[in-house]
């Protein structure tokens, strides 16, 4: 069976391609189609968006889809950014102006009030119609600067619980041993996975 990756990110798709291998689909991502429309990702919650994202894109394609919404909350900042992380310092947002602005928000900010945890929820949809939704959390706190070059998004300003280093610093293979997304994915191959046997 075909599983469709509903992501415009690649960072993300890079991450969820490693973490889905050893089951049996064929992946593709939406780069492989033309035309599928862009999902307005309005809801409140990364539940919300997670749904709709593989919702719309698994009816449009007529196809199986998996779809995941993601974010940083932090203690401090009462969740956000969370469901507004990748637009976080607004119009045009890189990942370098949405870091720069956590890290000023917390400015001066001591170790104990630099808490967050990365949320990843990952929705299952086939042909327009939702199957699961998996959810994972890593948490750990806010670094007081930038740091390591790999990976993507918030990686330099996060340190895991349990580690000296960023998600930037550590290694892609660390980083999805303990990441939320790869907590999510394990739950979401399961869903996956008792779809498949409905039609062996
Ligand atoms: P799609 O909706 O097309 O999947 P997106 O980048 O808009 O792509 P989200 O709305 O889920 O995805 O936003 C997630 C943002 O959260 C992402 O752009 C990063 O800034 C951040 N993020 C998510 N997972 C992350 C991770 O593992 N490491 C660092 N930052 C992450």
């Amino acid at each position: 069976m075909d599983l469709v990756v509903a992501t415009r990110n690649k960072d993300k798709l890079r991450e969820i391609k490693t973490l889905l291998k050893g089951i049996r689909v064929r992946v593709f991502s939406l780069d492989s189609f033309k035309g599928v429309p862009e999902v307005i990702e309005d809801g409140k919650t990364l539940e919300d968006n997670a749904i709709k994202k593989a919702v719309q894109v698994s009816k449009f394609l007529k196809k199986f889809a998996v779809a995941d919404d993601s974010g940083l909350e932090a203690e401090y900042l009462n969740s956000d950014p969370g469901v507004y992380s990748a637009r976080f310092s607004g119009k045009g947002a890189t990942y370098k102006t949405n870091n720069e602005k956590l890290l000023e928000l917390l400015k001066g900010m001591p170790l104990s009030k630099r808490k967050a945890c990365f949320r990843c929820v990952i929705a299952v949809a086939d042909k327009g119609k939702i199957i699961g939704v998996a959810e994972g959390r890593c948490c750990g706190k806010i670094g007081f600067e930038s740091k390591g070059d790999n990976g993507f998004g918030y990686d330099p300003v996060f340190i895991p619980n349990g580690f000296k280093k960023t998600f930037a610093q550590i290694s892609a293979s660390r980083k999805n041993n303990i990441s939320h997304r790869s907590i999510a994915l394990k739950k979401a191959k399961s869903i996956i996975s008792n779809h498949l046997s409905l039609f062996r």
